[in-house]
């Protein structure tokens, strides 16, 4: 049973891994970059043209590629695993499977031809080929169809299940993925309606402000879309990793429905010094962004419980005692436990951005980097590999090779990303340096960044290591000659505490999509309303690299 979902699983993390080791292997390269060791003069001889290109390869392969491919195949997992049936339309999800692949080939040739040298974010009225947007359109419709592959069986669960609470793990599972098809009309629209259009040459000019509108419509939900799986993770496995108990199952179904209705209509915050916003919708969506600190500390404080219950079960005592015997020996159970930890450096962090007045002293600086390294870089990178150490033993059937290199892997990855992001986190708050500047050229460059530079390079280089340890580890299983010994269980899945099911409204689609929809009209229907009535379409195209 699942030998198709298992294999369909398999190509999205062949793929997804694949795309963040060539992305990752360059982020070491641009800490050197930035301390004014050159390699890219080398990198030329094999046709990297500059510092911009390999950024745009590092940002779009890591942060669009890898998490993407991951949590669409971790879904392909863990959604029938969870309600206990094969996917019923199974060409569907390889046909998503199929479609994102082309996508990523399509944006991927004209990057590394540089003919696309516009970094992850794409603003207009930076122009690049026009097969780079369709590649990006078709690896977020391809998505879209695994989604709809999701829904399907979900919904063929449904009928053969009437009355039944879903399932934790799909129910959050399914959520993402449909916060994931709202916030995507965003980008959707933006790249079908006003870019290609434009980069063909079909339209003389572009709305720049109304480009970037829409794709912070989408930004920033995207963040939650990485982040909810990591949430899956750390509510519905690790406490039975730890030998624990979900401590309130109803609370982290009211968190998934929470981020379903929030996440989209905060998007600018992303965009508190566009001109041509108002500054009374960006007000609102200030507003709208610190809601989410609820949900989040609701993230905090179950999880948080949970785990406590595990260490306690393991024989912990005392106000703290119960950490030191938690799973620490098992790198799947670590590496998640340290993402936490760097995740809640970021989510502090997190609240400076969102700040109206605050933000204004961070933007565009390297505190920016700092602050994204910690979230998507590491509470959900290193979530994602710890996933990978229970995962891909399963998938391949070998035993995970080299706990203690693995387990490496996870420390090496938490005191690089310590250095790394809080000497960047340093540099931008107190010296004001810019990121997305090669920084060791600079002109404006002075002895005072310094220590912290040298601190967030060798903090990149231990990164680096640690992204060779985790190849190591997943090419040393996939080719390991121990079999895994079966236990039976396809997935850790915690209990929850309380043996009651949760209440009706917390397994009901139609109320929290209601307000979904509400909450994205309020925030954004007046603004751009106003702004395609007022469409500019005026930008011609520049072609800055
Ligand atoms: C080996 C570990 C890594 C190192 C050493 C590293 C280093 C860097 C550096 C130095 C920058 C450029 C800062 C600038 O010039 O503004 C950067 C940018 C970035 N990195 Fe990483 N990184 C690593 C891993 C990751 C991972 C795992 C992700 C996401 C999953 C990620 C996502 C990004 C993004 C989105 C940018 C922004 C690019 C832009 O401004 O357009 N990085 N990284
Ligand atoms: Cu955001």
């Amino acid at each position: 049973m699942y030998a198709h979902e298992k294999k369909l699983t398999g190509w999205y993390l062949i793929v997804g891994m694949t795309a963040l080791f060539i992305g990752g292997s360059l982020g070491p390269i641009q800490k050197l970059g930035h301390a004014g060791i050159n390699w890219y003069s080398s990198l030329a001889k094999i046709g990297l043209a500059s510092y911009y290109q390999g950024l745009t390869i590092h940002a779009v392969m890591n942060a669009l590629i890898w998490t993407t491919f991951f949590i669409v195949g971790f879904f392909t997992y863990v959604i029938p695993h969870s309600l206990k049936m094969n996917l019923t339309h199974p060409k569907i999800n390889t046909t998503s499977f199929v479609m994102m692949l082309v996508g990523l080939i399509m944006a991927a040739v004209p990057i590394l031809m540089n003919l696309a040298t516009v970094l992850y974010t794409f603003y207009p009225p930076m122009k690049a080929n026009s097969f780079f947007y369709i590649g990006l359109v078709l690896v977020v419709v391809g998505s879209w169809v695994g989604g709809l592959g999701f829904y399907l069986t979900y919904g063929e669960w449904r009928k053969q299940n009437p009355g039944v609470r879903t399932p934790f793990l799909a129910l959050g599972a399914l959520i993402t993925m449909v916060m994931w098809q709202i916030a995507t009309l965003g980008v959707a629209t933006e790249l079908l309606w006003l870019v290609i259009p434009w980069s063909f040459g079909w339209v003389e000019g572009v709305d720049v402000q109304l480009a970037r509108t829409f794709f912070w419509f989408t930004g920033h939900p995207l963040v939650y879309f990485w982040l909810l799986p990591a949430y899956l993770s750390w509510y519905g496995m690790m406490p039975k990793q730890a030998g624990g108990k979900l401590f309130s199952e109803p609370l982290a179904r009211l968190v998934f429905w929470l981020f379903l209705a929030l996440s989209v209509p905060v998007g600018l915050h992303h965009q508190y010094l566009d001109p041509g916003v108002p500054a009374g919708w960006k007000v609102v969506h200030a507003v709208l962004t610190y809601s989410l600190f609820l949900p989040s500390m609701l993230t905090a404080f179950n999880v948080i419980a949970s785990l406590e219950l595990g260490g306690r079960a393991r024989g912990g005592t005392g106000l703290l005692g119960w950490i030191r015997t938690l799973p620490w020996g098992d790198p799947s159970y670590t590496a998640q436990n340290l993402a936490m930890i760097l995740f809640a450096f970021g989510g502090i962090g997190g609240l400076t951005n969102a700040s109206y007045n605050l933000n204004l002293v961070v933007h565009n600086t390297t505190w920016v980097p700092g602050h994204f390294h910690l979230t998507v870089g590491s509470g959900v990178t290193l979530t994602f590999f710890g996933i990978a150490y229970w995962l891909v033993p399963k998938l391949t059937g070998k035993q995970l090779f080299s706990p203690k290199l693995a387990l490496a892997q996870a420390w090496t990855w938490f005191v690089g990303m310590l250095l790394m992001s809080n000497g960047l986190h340093i540099l931008g708050l107190n010296f004001g340096v810019p990121r997305r500047v090669m920084l060791g050229v600079a002109a404006y460059r002075v002895d005072t960044w310094q220590p912290q530079v040298i601190e967030s390079l060798i903090g990149g280089l231990i990164l680096g290591v640690s992204g060779l340890l985790f190849y190591t580890v997943m090419l040393g299983t996939v080719f390991n000659k121990k079999a895994l010994v079966d236990d039976g269980e396809p997935m850790p899945v915690a209990e929850p505490l309380e043996p009651e099911p949760a209440p009706v409204w917390l397994d009901t689609w139609r109320p929290w999509l209601v307000i979904t929809v509400l909450l994205i009209l309020i925030a954004y229907g007046p603004l751009l309303f106003d702004m395609i009535a007022n469409l500019n379409m005026t930008a011609p195209g520049f072609r800055v690299w």
